[in-house]
């Protein structure tokens, strides 16, 4: 059963969102783009401040679909900067969960369309520091984030500007919107031995995989 927890207003987790089956779709999707030359898994060469300093961000590994968020100059693109290669298309599963997860707990943002997937691996020391996701001119859309393999644990500022902890396991997704649109947030670590049932053949133990929706442009663009 689906656990919902407010964490702080306008931030939501949904614990058990995916079933095994449903997991294993998404997985069989991602991890085989990842395997691409040019538009799958690599490096981030992230400007420090942004995700924690070398030598802790080198294991982790990105990419994109829709459009290119640069880890360089924080902008988006419609191609990849590097290759001029455009990123993978986004697949109609990834809107239609939008669509329905929005309506189910989130009915307030309707017509959200996704235009940016960062998708996020993270393997036993990976980090990814404290940073606000500001690089969006539409900062009313939410952000959607979905996770699978182990958990991890969440820093997050609160409505006091306090930085607090959450965990956030495999098969969640998480929303913030509206006043935690644009709170702190990152990655402090990952949890031994939490990859969920079925999940072995894509991941190791303390490897993660972390998928943000993103809706970049405002209405009038
Ligand atoms: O891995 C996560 O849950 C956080 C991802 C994130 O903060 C980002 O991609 O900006």
């Amino acid at each position: 059963m689906i656990k919902t927890t407010t964490i702080r207003p306008g931030f939501i987790l949904l614990e058990n969102y995916f079933s095994p089956e449903e997991a294993t779709i998404w997985l069989s999707e991602i991890f085989p783009r990842g395997e691409d030359l040019l538009r799958g898994f690599h490096h981030p060469h992230v400007k420090p401040n942004r995700f924690h300093k070398a030598p802790k961000y080198p294991v982790k590994k990105y990419m994109c679909y829709g459009l290119y968020w640069n880890p360089l100059d924080y902008m988006y693109y419609p191609v990849i900067p590097e290759s001029g290669v455009k990123p993978f298309p986004i697949p109609l599963l990834f809107q239609s969960f939008c669509d329905e997860v929005l309506k189910n707990y989130a009915p307030e943002y309707a017509n959200y369309t996704i235009e940016a997937v960062m998708v996020n691996f993270y393997t036993d020391d990976s980090t990814m520091g404290l940073h606000v996701d500001k690089d969006e001119e539409d900062t009313l859309s939410p952000i959607i984030g979905v996770n699978f393999g182990s958990s991890c644990r969440f820093n997050y500022e609160d409505e006091a500007g306090s930085i607090q902890s959450v965990r956030i396991p495999g098969n969640s997704v998480y929303i913030f919107g509206g006043e935690a649109r644009l709170m702190k947030h990152g990655v402090g670590g990952i949890y031994s031995k939490t990859v969920p049932t079925g999940q072995e053949k894509f991941f190791s133990n303390k490897e993660r995989l972390n998928l943000t929706f993103r809706k970049v442009y405002s209405q009038d663009n």
